[in-house]
């Protein structure tokens, strides 16, 4: 039979440089400290790139870069930002294969997705808010909405590139200047984006990189001539950030984890539901805020579903991330890896029951196969901690009630999955979830246009929509 097996996507196709500076004020400089950091393809272990630590006094110069171009970018006319932001777009989409092959190296993830759902969104997140910046004057928010100024963004290793555009875009399109720090395991997507803002002609300073890890971005966070701080990543630095902001005046998004309820109703279409369930959790290896990592299925068809799920993880190709038929790639890092081990080993201990298809494992790099656990209660801590990872919990439920009050019962409340065929029924339970987001019949999907967020522990303001644009305005 014939087997349609396209070719590996080339890593020729970028250019890596073996050191990278930061980039200040339009220029590459030199960190001035010592440390340097590796970052490392995760599917192989190889070291793809030396990358500047950067100190607290970078992060000042940055920051001063970032204060001094305010002036002239908040006073450029907005149809002028909109043409720069709009030439951001079209490089992106100019060279997203070189983009896409970058962050599938540097991330590990899948070149299908990196190709087919990173890209178009960064993409379309600058087309959209270059179409705001000239049409702010006119948006009701009465005489002279103001930028706030400089902000400091704090940006994590899952959607590299797609965090950066969440990020950069609205906060250019109001007037505001940025200096961001990456992921210290994904930088390299970052430093591309910034030779983009100098193709582009962006005046200089509108956009810094400052690379490093966490002290890094606690010296931007506590900066005290940032006006704005954005932040996505885990739960607990989020409250730190939370503390050393308080009291200072600047405003703040922050962007935390979750653990979504996907719900699937007997009625649901269920081979709909099955797909899903599967892009719900194991889309981008788990490594998603909003992953539907705990799934609720009615009762009466448990055993029916999770047939129908194993047959279809049986069919998963994990494996090497630039080989286009992949589905699951590479575990970003040996700590991810090693929590991800620590709390499926600690769900085994607990008492449910753990299945994964048969997958042969790469001897290199961090890798760990679809897995599926069963006999969940709600007090395991497998389904109450984000896992961030390939791993489902399932639970069931009777009735719709059950649903709502199992599907809230978490410290989280960023996104849900409600699968029926109901119309009635999903309007009712988007009601009562406590979720930023809740899909309807689909799961995972993302648009510029809607605001994403969380309630309770997941944060607080928004990203995406006319709301992430009122994130970096004083109206
Ligand atoms: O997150 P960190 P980690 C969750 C997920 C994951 C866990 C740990 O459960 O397993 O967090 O991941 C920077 N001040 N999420 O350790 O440390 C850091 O350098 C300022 C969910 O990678 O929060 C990086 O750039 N910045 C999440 C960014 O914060 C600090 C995405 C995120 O790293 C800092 C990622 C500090 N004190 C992890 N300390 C989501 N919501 O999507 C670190 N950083």
């Amino acid at each position: 039979m014939f087997e349609y097996a396209p070719a590996p996507e080339s890593r020729d196709v970028v250019d890596i440089r073996p050191s990278y500076g930061l980039f200040i004020g339009g220029e590459w400089v030199d960190s001035q400290g010592d440390n340097r950091n590796k970052t490392v393809n995760p599917a192989s272990e190889e070291v793809l790139a030396e990358v500047a630590w950067a100190t607290e006094a970078d992060v000042d110069r940055a920051v001063q870069a970032a204060r001094k171009a305010f002036g002239v970018w908040s006073a450029l006319p907005g149809s002028e930002r909109a043409k720069y932001l709009f030439r951001i777009a079209r490089i992106i989409q100019e060279r997203s294969r070189e983009l896409a092959v970058l962050e599938s190296l540097d991330n590990g993830k899948p070149i299908r997705e990196s190709r087919d759902v990173d890209l178009p969104l960064v993409a379309a997140h600058f087309f959209y808010y270059a179409g705001w910046a000239d049409k702010l004057d006119h948006a009701g928010y009465g005489p002279g909405p103001r930028p706030l100024g400089v902000a400091g963004q704090v940006i994590p290793w899952n959607f590299p590139l797609l965090m950066l555009a969440w990020k950069i875009a609205p906060a250019l399109a109001c007037g505001n200047t940025v200096v961001l720090k990456p992921a210290e395991t994904t930088p390299l997507t970052a430093l591309l984006f910034a030779e983009i803002c100098a193709q582009a002609d962006l005046p200089p300073g509108v956009v810094n990189i400052v690379t490093g890890a966490g002290e890094t971005g606690a010296a931007l966070v506590n900066h005290p001539d940032v006006n704005k701080v954005a932040f996505t990543g885990s739960t607990e630095v989020g409250r730190q950030i939370a503390r050393s902001v308080a009291g200072t005046g600047k405003k703040v998004t922050l962007e935390l984890g979750g653990k979504a309820a996907n719900i699937v109703f007997e009625d649901a279409a269920l081979d709909q539901a099955v797909e899903g369930i599967v892009n719900g959790i194991f889309f981008n290896q788990g490594h998603v805020c909003c992953a539907g990592s705990r799934l609720l299925v009615q009762e009466s068809i448990e055993t029916e579903l999770l047939d129908a799920l194993k047959r279809r993880l049986g069919t998963l190709r994990l494996g090497d991330p630039l080989d286009k038929n992949t589905d699951i790639g590479a575990i970003n890092s040996a700590a991810q890896l090693a929590k991800i081990r620590e709390l499926s080993d600690l769900g085994e201990a607990e008492g449910a029951e753990r299945w994964s298809p048969a997958c042969s494992l790469p001897d290199k790099g961090f890798w760990f196969p679809p897995t599926i656990f069963t006999g969940v209660a709600q007090s395991h801590r497998i389904a109450r901690e984000e896992v961030f990872g390939p791993v489902l919990s399932v639970l069931t439920f009777r009735t719709p009630a059950e649903a709502v009050e199992k599907a809230n019962n978490t410290p989280f409340g960023l996104s849900a999955g409600v699968w029926t065929e109901k119309g009635s029924r999903i309007l009712w339970m988007a009601d009562r979830l406590r979720a930023g987001v809740v899909w309807a019949n689909t799961f995972n999907r993302f648009d510029p246009t809607s605001p994403f967020g969380g309630y309770k522990e997941s944060g607080y303001g928004r990203e995406g929509g006319r709301h992430g644009l009122e994130a970096y305005l004083d109206v």
